[in-house]
């Protein structure tokens, strides 16, 4: 009995000597970021020159009864938790030194989003108007503490951050990026790790491609078919997916909870083959025959048939079941590139379509050819390729989210030798991606024209993790900064000192960035 338990005793030292050496790296010295390497780049900085050390007796301190608060306290300790190792408390008394202190404050100048950040020797204060702000500061934190703090094991060091203080608020109200999962289908996981490239970098909004020529992969219980047949493929012939409502649920509440608004988008009335494929009833053809499912990467070849009654009891069927499963207030319908439906046909379409939106709450989003349309009041066009479409857009009282190709389309290339990604648009290098001004690039479209930024990923080329990683990084931070920063205090020269620096995080997170030339990357 006692050998036994001798024997056991020895088995479990050994198991315990054998996990210490797998997860710990031996205690390390880290560079301490200042407040000055920020991004996006706050609005208002003063460094001081002591320092704060996180441990594990730290203290979280959360009002009582606000589960707001309480939920971005467990977020906290969450994200702090995999380097450190500290499984850090929360409390509602206030706690006389070493706590990171969250508070509401009645300060309507920093905004819905804006919070102030204080880091003494003593402990850390993060104040906001909105819980957003507390969230957005602690965003700040993350990169405040030295890069290791991003790593998924158990990192020793002392986790020591600068002391001084920051207030901060973003320029535009809407700032994200577009993931096409229909060219090339990502699963949740996927989804949920580009969510948490925006969070970090304080945005706020992912626009979902949901449906296009080379798969549907929104379930519709209504139009099964869409996905049982519909996205079974995608471009290059593999075997595609889709989400189911809960599924997608399950993104939009992980979204939700870094205080990031999904937009899910159903292009129409082109882009639609897959559609098409999956039921004939939606296609003009007089035998109503659907066309085959498409694996290439043409654009412009399919349309609903806008004639056709069937066509909009489904589009209603769609919306409705989308809205009914999104919180958040836009519905995007797309509208782009629709060469194949005739102009008097897309107007009316895209007028009635509008009204649909409408019907379930929301808010209409389209493509810049929107403008070719009558447009509700509140609807958004997207700002892609021609600002003829988008003045005219203004014109009509829209107001434009900012997503110009040439820059801030993140499957553009960087150069010639980018293996990833196309050039339609032209290459796009990381110091082009940054340097341009959503309020000055197109005459006539001014500062109080514009909503926001959103960077998209097109698929066409983009068929793993790896290679989002790729294409989004370095970019994704720029555009962030872009979108959040006031423009009078960006530059690329000073930049790309911090996107340096940066190089640090981006190692420590595993991310697959390209190391662009123009950049010179700190390890
Ligand atoms: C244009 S942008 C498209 C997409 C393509 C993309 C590739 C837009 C509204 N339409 O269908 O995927 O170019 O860069």
């Amino acid at each position: 009995m006692l050998q036994r338990r001798l024997l056991a005793f020895l088995a479990l030292f050994l198991l315990v000597l054998v996990a210490c050496n797998n997860n710990q790296t031996a205690a390390t010295e880290q560079e301490i970021p200042t407040l000055n390497n920020l991004i996006p780049k706050p609005v208002q900085v003063k460094a001081d020159t002591g320092f704060f050390t996180l441990n594990d007796s730290t203290f979280i301190t959360v009002p009582v009864g606000d589960t707001a608060l309480l939920q971005i306290a467990r977020y906290i300790i969450t994200v702090l938790k995999p380097a450190t190792g500290f499984k850090l408390k929360i409390d509602t008394n206030p706690k006389p030194s070493n706590s990171i202190t969250l508070a509401l404050v009645n300060d309507s100048s920093l905004n819905n989003e804006g919070y102030e950040l204080k880091v003494s020797n003593s402990g850390i204060t993060i104040n906001a108007f909105q819980p957003a702000g507390l969230f957005y500061g602690v965003q700040t934190i993350r990169q405040l503490l030295p890069a290791a703090i991003g790593k998924d094991s158990l990192v020793i060091t002392n986790w020591q951050m600068a002391t001084g203080a920051i207030r901060d608020y973003p320029e535009y109200a809407m700032r994200g990026a577009m993931l096409d999962v229909a060219r090339h289908f990502f699963d949740v996981d996927a989804v949920k790790r580009y969510i948490d490239f925006l969070a970090y970098y304080k945005m706020n909004t992912l626009h979902l491609h949901l449906s296009d020529d080379q798969g549907w992969r929104i379930e519709i219980k209504k139009w099964p078919r869409l996905t049982e047949y519909g996205s079974t493929t995608q471009v290059g012939g593999g075997q595609g997916g889709f989400y189911t409502q809960e599924q997608y649920k399950d993104i939009v509440t992980y979204a939700a909870n870094r205080f990031i608004t999904v937009i899910p988008e159903i292009d129409m009335p082109g882009h639609t083959n897959a559609a098409l494929a999956s039921y004939p009833e939606l296609n003009c053809n007089e035998k109503d025959k659907s066309p085959k499912l498409y694996t290439g990467i043409e654009v412009g070849f399919s349309t609903l048939c806008t004639q056709n009654e069937k066509v909009y009891q489904f589009v209603d069927d769609v919306l409705k079941e989308l809205a009914a499963i999104t919180p958040g207030p836009y519905l995007h319908i797309g509208g782009d590139e629709s060469h194949a439906t005739k102009k008097e046909d897309y107007i009316p379409f895209m007028n009635r379509v509008q009204t649909m939106v409408k019907k379930q709450g929301k808010q209409v989003i389209g493509w810049d050819e929107i403008a070719n349309a009558t447009l509700q009041p509140g609807t958004l066009a997207q700002y892609w390729a021609d600002s003829a479409n988008s003045k005219n857009a203004v014109k009509k009282g829209a107001k434009i989210i900012m997503s110009p190709a040439a820059r801030s389309y993140m499957d553009m290339q960087y150069d010639s030798t980018s293996k990833l990604g196309l050039h339609w648009a032209g290459y796009i290098e990381v110091d082009k991606a940054y340097s341009w001004n959503p309020a000055t690039l197109v005459d006539s479209i001014e500062r109080n024209n514009i909503v926001g930024v959103i960077a998209p990923l097109w698929s066409e080329t983009i068929v793993t993790m790896n290679d989002i990683e790729y294409m989004v990084f370095p970019r994704l931070p720029g555009y962030a900064e872009i979108a959040w920063s006031p423009a009078s205090g960006r530059s690329w020269e000073e930049y790309k000192n911090r996107l340096g620096n940066h190089g640090r995080q981006m190692k420590a997170k595993h991310i697959n960035y390209y190391p662009s030339k123009l950049v010179d990357w700190k390890q």
